[in-house]
Protein backbone atom coordinates (compact mmCIF):
# COMPACT_ATOMS: atom_id res chain seq x y z
CA UNK A 1 0.00 0.00 0.00
CA UNK A 2 3.23 2.27 -1.09
CA UNK A 3 0.27 4.43 -2.59
CA UNK A 4 -1.10 5.84 0.42
CA UNK A 5 1.69 7.99 1.68
CA UNK A 6 1.45 10.09 -1.62
CA UNK A 7 -1.89 10.35 -1.32
CA UNK A 8 -3.08 14.23 -0.72
CA UNK A 9 -5.20 13.75 2.70
CA UNK A 10 -7.00 15.81 5.41
CA UNK A 11 -6.46 15.30 9.02
CA UNK A 12 -9.27 17.05 11.35
CA UNK A 13 -9.08 15.61 14.44
CA UNK A 14 -5.38 15.91 15.98
CA UNK A 15 -4.30 16.94 19.22
CA UNK A 16 -0.88 18.77 19.38
CA UNK A 17 0.12 17.60 22.72
CA UNK A 18 -0.93 14.26 21.74
CA UNK A 19 1.07 14.16 18.12
CA UNK A 20 4.81 14.93 19.94
CA UNK A 21 7.56 13.17 18.31
CA UNK A 22 8.97 9.93 20.91
CA UNK A 23 12.41 11.69 20.34
CA UNK A 24 11.15 15.05 21.33
CA UNK A 25 9.48 13.94 24.53
CA UNK A 26 12.60 11.77 25.39
CA UNK A 27 14.81 14.66 24.94
CA UNK A 28 13.01 16.93 26.86
CA UNK A 29 12.14 14.51 29.86
CA UNK A 30 15.93 13.48 30.27
CA UNK A 31 16.17 17.42 30.91
CA UNK A 32 13.96 17.42 33.54
CA UNK A 33 14.80 14.11 34.85
CA UNK A 34 17.97 15.42 35.59
CA UNK A 35 16.67 18.56 37.21
CA UNK A 36 14.68 16.36 39.39
CA UNK A 37 11.19 17.34 38.04
CA UNK A 38 10.20 13.79 36.80
CA UNK A 39 11.06 10.04 36.92
CA UNK A 40 12.94 9.25 33.52
CA UNK A 41 11.75 6.34 33.69
CA UNK A 42 7.93 6.96 33.40
CA UNK A 43 8.43 9.20 30.56
CA UNK A 44 10.16 5.57 28.90
CA UNK A 45 7.29 3.89 29.95
CA UNK A 46 4.91 6.29 28.08
CA UNK A 47 6.96 5.63 25.33
CA UNK A 48 6.21 1.88 25.00
CA UNK A 49 3.00 2.43 24.67
CA UNK A 50 0.98 -0.67 23.37
CA UNK A 51 -1.91 -1.53 25.46
CA UNK A 52 -3.62 1.69 27.51
CA UNK A 53 -6.93 1.99 29.24
CA UNK A 54 -8.83 5.52 28.38
CA UNK A 55 -8.11 6.18 32.02
CA UNK A 56 -4.68 5.85 31.43
CA UNK A 57 -4.14 7.53 28.38
CA UNK A 58 -4.73 10.54 30.93
CA UNK A 59 -2.71 9.83 33.19
CA UNK A 60 -0.09 9.80 30.04
CA UNK A 61 -1.36 13.72 29.03
CA UNK A 62 -0.74 14.84 32.46
CA UNK A 63 2.69 13.56 32.40
CA UNK A 64 2.89 14.87 28.88
CA UNK A 65 1.62 18.45 30.05
CA UNK A 66 4.53 18.61 32.79
CA UNK A 67 7.21 18.01 30.43
CA UNK A 68 5.52 20.12 27.25
CA UNK A 69 3.65 23.18 29.46
CA UNK A 70 6.00 26.30 28.91
CA UNK A 71 6.46 28.58 26.28
CA UNK A 72 9.72 27.60 24.24
CA UNK A 73 8.37 24.33 24.07
CA UNK A 74 4.93 24.42 22.74
CA UNK A 75 6.48 26.59 19.98
CA UNK A 76 8.53 23.49 19.07
CA UNK A 77 6.33 21.02 18.94
CA UNK A 78 4.16 22.74 17.19
CA UNK A 79 6.52 23.21 14.46
CA UNK A 80 7.32 19.56 14.51
CA UNK A 81 3.62 18.33 14.78
CA UNK A 82 3.01 20.49 11.43
CA UNK A 83 6.50 19.69 9.55
CA UNK A 84 5.22 15.72 10.59
CA UNK A 85 1.73 15.64 8.62
CA UNK A 86 2.58 17.40 6.04
CA UNK A 87 6.01 15.36 5.25
CA UNK A 88 3.29 12.77 5.05
CA UNK A 89 1.15 14.50 2.08
CA UNK A 90 -1.55 16.51 4.69
CA UNK A 91 -2.66 19.06 2.69
CA UNK A 92 -4.78 20.30 5.10
CA UNK A 93 -4.60 19.91 9.14
CA UNK A 94 -7.05 21.33 11.60
CA UNK A 95 -4.64 21.35 14.33
CA UNK A 96 -6.84 21.43 18.04
CA UNK A 97 -4.96 22.11 21.46
CA UNK A 98 -6.39 23.04 25.15
CA UNK A 99 -4.96 26.96 25.78
CA UNK A 100 -3.36 26.40 29.10
CA UNK A 101 -2.98 28.71 32.26
CA UNK A 102 0.26 28.39 34.11
CA UNK A 103 0.46 31.65 36.81
CA UNK A 104 4.09 29.91 37.90
CA UNK A 105 5.45 30.34 34.27
CA UNK A 106 3.76 33.53 33.47
CA UNK A 107 1.36 31.32 31.11
CA UNK A 108 -1.65 32.65 30.13
CA UNK A 109 -4.41 31.02 27.84
CA UNK A 110 -3.48 33.68 25.49
CA UNK A 111 0.15 33.87 25.31
CA UNK A 112 0.30 29.96 25.23
CA UNK A 113 -1.99 30.20 21.78
CA UNK A 114 1.00 33.17 20.66
CA UNK A 115 3.23 30.70 21.60
CA UNK A 116 1.67 27.98 19.13
CA UNK A 117 1.30 30.63 16.53
CA UNK A 118 5.02 31.23 17.16
CA UNK A 119 5.27 27.97 16.34
CA UNK A 120 4.00 28.18 12.71
CA UNK A 121 5.10 30.73 12.00
CA UNK A 122 8.89 29.24 12.51
CA UNK A 123 8.42 26.21 10.67
CA UNK A 124 10.74 26.41 7.36
CA UNK A 125 10.31 22.73 6.29
CA UNK A 126 7.46 23.19 4.74
CA UNK A 127 5.39 25.83 3.10
CA UNK A 128 2.66 26.91 5.61
CA UNK A 129 -0.76 28.78 4.38
CA UNK A 130 -2.64 29.82 7.78
CA UNK A 131 -4.90 32.48 8.03
CA UNK A 132 -8.29 33.74 9.97
CA UNK A 133 -11.89 32.77 9.32
CA UNK A 134 -12.62 36.33 7.93
CA UNK A 135 -9.64 37.87 6.67
CA UNK A 136 -7.43 35.25 5.28
CA UNK A 137 -4.09 36.96 6.55
CA UNK A 138 -1.55 34.56 5.42
CA UNK A 139 1.26 34.31 7.81
CA UNK A 140 3.53 32.84 5.26
CA UNK A 141 2.92 30.94 1.64
CA UNK A 142 6.33 30.82 -0.07
CA UNK A 143 4.11 27.94 -1.97
CA UNK A 144 4.66 25.36 -4.75
CA UNK A 145 8.58 25.55 -4.79
CA UNK A 146 9.98 22.18 -6.85
CA UNK A 147 9.37 19.19 -3.77
CA UNK A 148 8.34 21.66 -1.16
CA UNK A 149 5.18 20.33 0.55
CA UNK A 150 2.35 23.14 1.11
CA UNK A 151 -0.47 22.53 4.29
CA UNK A 152 -3.04 24.24 5.34
CA UNK A 153 -3.27 24.83 8.55
CA UNK A 154 -6.65 25.91 10.71
CA UNK A 155 -6.49 26.06 14.56
CA UNK A 156 -9.02 24.39 17.24
CA UNK A 157 -9.37 25.51 20.58
CA UNK A 158 -10.07 22.37 23.17
CA UNK A 159 -12.00 22.79 26.18
CA UNK A 160 -11.01 20.27 28.86
CA UNK A 161 -13.48 18.59 30.55
CA UNK A 162 -12.10 19.60 33.75
CA UNK A 163 -12.66 22.96 33.35
CA UNK A 164 -14.90 25.38 34.99
CA UNK A 165 -17.68 27.17 33.10
CA UNK A 166 -16.10 30.51 33.60
CA UNK A 167 -12.82 29.25 32.56
CA UNK A 168 -14.26 27.35 29.32
CA UNK A 169 -15.39 30.58 28.37
CA UNK A 170 -11.98 32.00 28.82
CA UNK A 171 -10.83 29.99 26.01
CA UNK A 172 -13.51 30.96 23.56
CA UNK A 173 -11.53 33.63 21.47
CA UNK A 174 -13.36 36.98 20.59
CA UNK A 175 -13.80 37.85 16.74
CA UNK A 176 -10.93 38.06 14.87
CA UNK A 177 -8.55 35.61 16.72
CA UNK A 178 -5.87 34.77 14.15
CA UNK A 179 -6.37 31.26 12.50
CA UNK A 180 -8.91 30.30 14.87
CA UNK A 181 -11.63 28.21 13.22
CA UNK A 182 -13.61 26.35 15.75
CA UNK A 183 -13.55 24.95 19.56
CA UNK A 184 -13.58 21.19 20.92
CA UNK A 185 -14.87 19.48 23.75
CA UNK A 186 -12.39 16.90 24.97
CA UNK A 187 -10.54 15.43 28.31
CA UNK A 188 -11.39 12.49 30.14
CA UNK A 189 -14.95 11.62 29.26
CA UNK A 190 -15.71 10.13 33.03
CA UNK A 191 -15.29 13.65 34.40
CA UNK A 192 -17.53 16.75 34.06
CA UNK A 193 -20.77 17.43 32.86
CA UNK A 194 -22.41 18.68 29.24
CA UNK A 195 -23.94 21.39 31.03
CA UNK A 196 -20.59 23.17 32.68
CA UNK A 197 -19.83 23.80 29.07
CA UNK A 198 -22.82 24.63 27.44
CA UNK A 199 -22.61 28.37 27.87
CA UNK A 200 -19.28 28.45 26.34
CA UNK A 201 -19.91 26.17 23.60
CA UNK A 202 -23.21 28.03 22.28
CA UNK A 203 -21.45 31.42 23.11
CA UNK A 204 -18.89 30.21 20.58
CA UNK A 205 -21.48 28.64 17.92
CA UNK A 206 -23.49 32.32 18.53
CA UNK A 207 -19.92 33.98 17.04
CA UNK A 208 -19.84 32.04 14.00
CA UNK A 209 -17.35 29.33 15.52
CA UNK A 210 -17.49 25.98 14.12
CA UNK A 211 -18.10 23.25 16.94
CA UNK A 212 -16.49 20.00 17.37
CA UNK A 213 -17.54 17.38 20.27
CA UNK A 214 -15.57 14.10 21.64
CA UNK A 215 -18.98 12.36 21.87
CA UNK A 216 -20.09 8.63 22.94
CA UNK A 217 -15.83 7.88 24.16
CA UNK A 218 -17.56 6.36 26.96
CA UNK A 219 -21.34 5.35 27.56
CA UNK A 220 -22.94 7.95 28.61
CA UNK A 221 -26.94 7.78 26.71
CA UNK A 222 -27.98 11.23 27.79
CA UNK A 223 -25.04 13.15 27.29
CA UNK A 224 -25.09 11.80 23.90
CA UNK A 225 -28.55 12.42 23.11
CA UNK A 226 -27.83 15.91 24.35
CA UNK A 227 -24.89 16.72 22.29
CA UNK A 228 -26.28 15.81 19.37
CA UNK A 229 -29.44 17.90 19.83
CA UNK A 230 -27.18 20.67 20.03
CA UNK A 231 -26.06 20.12 16.51
CA UNK A 232 -22.43 19.99 16.83
CA UNK A 233 -20.91 20.98 13.59
CA UNK A 234 -18.78 17.21 13.94
CA UNK A 235 -18.22 14.74 16.17
CA UNK A 236 -15.11 12.10 17.28
CA UNK A 237 -15.32 9.07 18.08
CA UNK A 238 -18.66 7.53 18.56
CA UNK A 239 -17.80 4.33 20.00
CA UNK A 240 -21.16 4.06 22.37
CA UNK A 241 -23.78 5.08 20.48
CA UNK A 242 -27.43 3.15 20.66
CA UNK A 243 -29.65 2.74 17.85
CA UNK A 244 -31.42 6.31 18.51
CA UNK A 245 -28.37 8.13 18.46
CA UNK A 246 -27.31 6.90 14.79
CA UNK A 247 -30.91 8.02 13.64
CA UNK A 248 -30.30 11.65 14.89
CA UNK A 249 -26.78 11.47 13.64
CA UNK A 250 -27.52 10.21 10.25
CA UNK A 251 -30.85 12.45 10.08
CA UNK A 252 -29.16 15.50 11.18
CA UNK A 253 -26.23 14.24 8.69
CA UNK A 254 -23.23 15.05 11.54
CA UNK A 255 -19.41 13.92 10.15
CA UNK A 256 -17.85 11.65 12.75
CA UNK A 257 -13.74 11.88 12.98
CA UNK A 258 -13.07 8.24 12.89
CA UNK A 259 -9.76 7.47 14.92
CA UNK A 260 -9.52 3.60 14.88
CA UNK A 261 -6.09 2.43 16.23
CA UNK A 262 -7.25 5.30 19.38
CA UNK A 263 -10.30 3.13 19.83
CA UNK A 264 -8.73 0.12 19.40
CA UNK A 265 -5.94 0.59 21.82
CA UNK A 266 -8.24 1.97 24.79
CA UNK A 267 -10.02 -0.40 24.06
CA UNK A 268 -13.40 1.75 23.17
CA UNK A 269 -13.60 -0.65 20.55
CA UNK A 270 -12.99 -4.47 21.81
CA UNK A 271 -12.00 -5.56 17.47
CA UNK A 272 -11.83 -3.52 14.27
CA UNK A 273 -14.12 -5.47 12.56
CA UNK A 274 -16.73 -4.32 14.59
CA UNK A 275 -16.11 -0.90 14.07
CA UNK A 276 -18.98 1.88 13.18
CA UNK A 277 -17.00 2.86 10.56
CA UNK A 278 -17.90 -0.75 8.33
CA UNK A 279 -21.39 0.72 8.71
CA UNK A 280 -21.15 4.75 8.59
CA UNK A 281 -19.03 3.88 5.28
CA UNK A 282 -22.08 1.89 3.90
CA UNK A 283 -24.77 4.24 4.96
CA UNK A 284 -22.57 7.23 3.24
CA UNK A 285 -22.45 8.73 6.44
CA UNK A 286 -19.36 11.52 6.13
CA UNK A 287 -16.61 10.37 7.86
CA UNK A 288 -13.34 11.93 8.33
CA UNK A 289 -10.23 9.03 9.22
CA UNK A 290 -8.12 10.73 11.41
CA UNK A 291 -4.92 10.12 13.80
CA UNK A 292 -6.23 11.49 17.61
CA UNK A 293 -2.45 11.48 18.72
CA UNK A 294 -0.26 10.05 16.59
CA UNK A 295 2.45 9.88 18.88
CA UNK A 296 0.55 8.76 21.93
CA UNK A 297 -0.78 5.71 19.59
CA UNK A 298 1.81 5.40 17.40
CA UNK A 299 0.42 6.07 14.89
CA UNK A 300 0.55 8.31 11.15
CA UNK A 301 -2.41 9.13 8.79
CA UNK A 302 -0.89 7.32 6.33
CA UNK A 303 -1.21 4.23 8.70
CA UNK A 304 -4.61 4.59 9.81
CA UNK A 305 -5.80 4.63 5.91
CA UNK A 306 -3.57 1.56 5.56
CA UNK A 307 -5.27 0.42 8.88
CA UNK A 308 -9.13 0.81 7.16
CA UNK A 309 -7.50 -0.70 3.74
CA UNK A 310 -7.00 -3.78 5.20
CA UNK A 311 -9.51 -3.81 7.74
CA UNK A 312 -12.90 -2.86 5.35
CA UNK A 313 -11.33 -3.90 1.89
CA UNK A 314 -11.25 -0.50 0.81
CA UNK A 315 -9.84 -0.33 -2.72
CA UNK A 316 -7.14 2.28 -4.15
CA UNK A 317 -10.09 4.68 -5.87
CA UNK A 318 -12.63 4.29 -2.56
CA UNK A 319 -9.76 5.44 -0.23
CA UNK A 320 -8.95 8.37 -2.84
CA UNK A 321 -12.55 9.68 -2.70
CA UNK A 322 -13.01 8.98 0.99
CA UNK A 323 -9.77 10.79 1.51
CA UNK A 324 -11.15 13.72 -0.76
CA UNK A 325 -14.83 13.42 0.62
CA UNK A 326 -13.43 15.35 4.04
CA UNK A 327 -12.56 18.81 2.02
CA UNK A 328 -16.55 18.95 3.08
CA UNK A 329 -16.18 18.60 6.80
CA UNK A 330 -13.38 20.88 7.14
CA UNK A 331 -14.17 24.25 8.70
CA UNK A 332 -12.01 25.69 6.09
CA UNK A 333 -13.62 28.86 4.27
CA UNK A 334 -14.99 28.81 0.87
CA UNK A 335 -11.83 29.28 -1.04
CA UNK A 336 -9.73 26.88 0.42
CA UNK A 337 -12.10 24.05 -0.34
CA UNK A 338 -11.91 24.90 -4.11
CA UNK A 339 -7.99 24.83 -3.72
CA UNK A 340 -7.67 21.71 -1.58
CA UNK A 341 -10.41 20.11 -4.61
CA UNK A 342 -7.81 21.22 -6.96
CA UNK A 343 -5.02 19.55 -5.21
CA UNK A 344 -6.94 15.90 -5.00
CA UNK A 345 -8.14 16.45 -8.67
CA UNK A 346 -4.67 16.90 -10.03
CA UNK A 347 -3.99 13.95 -8.02
CA UNK A 348 -6.26 11.87 -9.31
CA UNK A 349 -5.17 9.79 -12.16
CA UNK A 350 -2.93 7.77 -10.18
CA UNK A 351 -5.97 6.86 -7.94
CA UNK A 352 -8.11 5.61 -11.20
C1 LIG B 1 -10.55 12.89 24.80
C2 LIG B 1 -8.41 13.64 24.33
C3 LIG B 1 -8.11 12.41 23.68
O1 LIG B 1 -4.90 19.82 24.11
O2 LIG B 1 -2.87 19.45 25.48
N1 LIG B 1 -7.32 14.40 24.27
N2 LIG B 1 -9.62 13.87 24.86
N3 LIG B 1 -10.30 11.70 24.20
C4 LIG B 1 -9.11 11.42 23.65
N4 LIG B 1 -8.92 10.17 23.12
C5 LIG B 1 -7.85 9.34 23.43
N5 LIG B 1 -6.84 12.50 23.22
C6 LIG B 1 -6.38 13.73 23.58
O3 LIG B 1 -3.58 17.72 23.81
C7 LIG B 1 -3.80 16.74 24.77
C8 LIG B 1 -5.20 16.83 25.32
O4 LIG B 1 -6.15 16.46 24.30
C9 LIG B 1 -7.25 15.77 24.87
C10 LIG B 1 -6.99 15.66 26.36
O5 LIG B 1 -7.64 16.74 27.02
C11 LIG B 1 -5.48 15.83 26.44
O6 LIG B 1 -5.05 16.32 27.68
P1 LIG B 1 -3.51 19.30 24.14
O7 LIG B 1 -2.64 19.84 23.04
Amino acid sequence: MEWIHPMPKIELHAHLNGSIRDSTLLELARVLGEKGVIVLSDVEDVIQKNDRSLAEVFKMFDLIHVITTDHQTVTRITREVVEDFALENVVYLELRTTPKRNDSIGMSKRSYMEAVIKGLRTINEVDVEFCTATNSRKLHNTCDGAGRKKIYIRLLLSIDRRETTESAMETVPRIGNVGVVGIDLSGNPLVGEWSTFLPALQFAKDNDLYITLHCGEVPNPKEIQAMLDFKPHRVGHACFFKDQDWEKLKSFRIPVEICLSSNIITKSISSIDIHHFADLYKAKHPLIICTDDFGVFSTSLSNEYSLAVRSFGLGKRETFALAKSAIEATFAEDEVKQQLGLIFDSASPEYV
